[in-house]
This record gives structure tokens, sequence and C-alpha cells, in this order.
């Protein structure tokens, strides 16, 4: 739970950092362990297909990642818990394991979520992992903010419209130590007081310098198992991976139940309710199939937009 302290910082600065938000053994440890398992059956997959080297198999998650990354293999989508935009195929992979559930409906999260917007709380289905290789392993032309460092932006801007008086919190939660070194998320404090900013759409999804004071950003380093809680409008990205080691986070949403998620074509589900506890989903195998049917239906539909942000020559140059 946080203190008022705590809670009077959140809303002030639009960001708190919290340590230890969920509980190593009983949420961080299955889902290293879940994630290990499913990387390992995508390296036999690709050895068996030729494209990776049996050697991948003895390694560590970290080094399966890297050599994935090296040959030119796709880890993220497998790995990640939503769809992508664009077109959808009947056999996109994405990844909601009973881990993944988990952590999203985690007790101790929730609790601190609860305190900062209420008890009525739907998973919002803007949610995803990044796993960053080194930076000096990356192409030089990788500009994937889930792949290398995220460039400045706020949450808001990617959501629909249908979203911009949502009331919404972002848990960005560090499953390796974060740290200036390798990558963690910096803010610009203050920043939630304003309204969206204008959103540039490439190569990444970002604001301009120039529409902000980029000297005040700071950079904020948590432990595994801790969190950063930001407001929609707080102005945040993060720094590069220099180590030579991987950096790993998940990115979480809560928004209020019954406001739109800003993704719409996405499914959402009650977390907690205080009105209607008959609501709440609380099996993770519901869950998947959620997003399963949800990638029956998009593949027959037109490509999936998710941002609002057209290009503008002058005011993203
Ligand atoms: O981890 C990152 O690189 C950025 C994550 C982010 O933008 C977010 O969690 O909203
Ligand atoms: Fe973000």
């Amino acid at each position: 739970m946080l203190t008022q302290e705590q809670l009077a910082r959140f809303h002030d600065q639009g960001y708190l950092v919290v340590e230890d938000i969920v509980d190593k053994p009983l949420v961080l440890q299955p889902l290293i362990n879940e994630y290990d398992q499913l990387m390992l059956s995508l390296c036999e997959a690709w050895v068996a297909e030729g494209l990776l080297g049996r050697d991948v198999l003895q390694g560590s998650f970290a080094s399966r990642i890297r050599q994935a990354y090296a040959a030119g293999l796709d880890y993220f989508q497998p790995l990640d818990i939503s769809l992508p935009p664009g077109e959808i195929t009947p056999d996109v992979p994405f990844h909601a394991g009973p881990a993944v559930f988990q952590l999203i409906t985690s007790d101790s999260l929730l609790d601190v979520v609860e305190q900062l917007i209420g008890p009525e709380l739907t998973s919002n289905p803007i949610q995803h992992i990044r796993i960053k290789p080194p930076v000096n392993e990356l192409s030089c032309d990788e500009v994937r903010a889930h792949i290398t460092h995220t460039d400045w932006h706020q949450d808001r801007a990617v959501t629909l419209n249908e979203a911009d008086n949502t009331t919404m919190v972002t848990v960005w939660l560090a499953i390796s130590d974060a740290t200036i070194a390798n990558g963690c998320l910096q803010v610009i404090p203050g920043s939630h007081r304003q309204p969206m900013l204008r959103h540039c759409p490439s190569p990444q999804l970002s604001i301009p310098k120039t529409q902000f004071n980029v000297e005040s950003a700071v950079a904020l380093p948590v432990r595994a198992g801790g969190a950063v809680l930001f407001h929609p409008q707080t102005i945040h990205g993060s720094l590069i991976n220099k180590t030579d080691d991987i950096r790993w986070s998940f990115d979480l949403r809560y928004n209020v139940t019954g406001q739109p998620t800003g993704r719409p074509m996405f499914p959402d589900f009650v977390v907690r309710s205080k009105l209607d506890p008959e609501s709440v989903t609380v099996d993770a195998d519901q869950w998947r199939a959620m997003w399963q049917n949800t990638r029956t239906r998009l593949a027959a539909e037109k490509p999936v937009v998710i941002h609002r942000w057209p290009e503008d020559p002058v005011y993203c140059a």
C-alpha cells in the first residue's frame, strides 16, 4: 500500500517509483519460468528449421534472446502480451500465459492501482513485454520501441481519441533490475499537468524535443519486482541499454471500468470491482481465449490502427 506522502507525490509529479510491488517467489519467479520455457520452445523450433545452431539450447534466457536477435528472428511478437497493430493473421503468435495473468491480477499491484484510480478496475489491453538486447548488438537501423530505447511520448497518445478522458494509469514493471546503464525509464516530472501534446508517428511515436524541457528529465532506476507508476499524460521514454546483458520489463495499464480503453478492437477485462464483484475475470484460460477470439475476428477485418497521428513534415522535422 502507498503512504499518503507517496500518493501526494504521484498526483503532484505524475509518477512514482514503488519497489517490491509484486511478490518475488509468487509472481515474479513463475513469470520468469514461464518465459524461459516459451523461449526454449521457440528456439527448439528455430533449431529444427536450421535457423539457429544447437548451442542456443544450452544457453541462458538472455543468450537465447540475443542469439535470436542476431539471427534476425522475431522473438518479440511470440513473447508479447498483445496482438500487433496492422494486418492480423489467424496464426500471429502472442503470449497470454497463466503467469502473465497472475501478474496482471496480482493483489499487491491492484491494491496500489486502486489507491490511485479507485476500486472499479479494468485491465487495459495496451500492454507489452520489452526485452532489450545490448545496444551494441542491435542493427544500426533498429528503431522499434520494444527492442531499443523508447522516444519521448505520453501514453495517452497510444490510445485512440475515444480514451482522451479515460482515467488510467501505467504500471511499468521491472523484471530485471532497471538501471541508468541498462536503459531504465525516464520522465519529465509534472508534465502530466499539460494536455496531450501532438505526436509524430515515425520512426517511433514521439513528441519533438522542441515541445518540452528535456533538461528536466529524471531517470528512474528500479529493482526487479518494483514498478514505475505514471499518469497517461506524463512525458516519458527510456534510456539506451549500454550494458552487455538484456533489460526486461512489462508495461501494463489499468483504467476505470466502463470508460473507453482506447483500443476497442482488443479485449479488456475487469480485474477488481466493489460494485459488481461477479464481473471480475478470475480464469487465466478465459483471458487467453479472449485474445484468441479477437485474433480470429481481426484476421477477417481491416488492419488494426492504434493511434491517430499523421506525419507532419513541418512539426515533425
Ligand atoms: O520500457 C520502455 O522502453 C518504455 C515503456 C513505455 O513507454 C511505457 O511503459 O509506457
Ligand atoms: Fe509509454
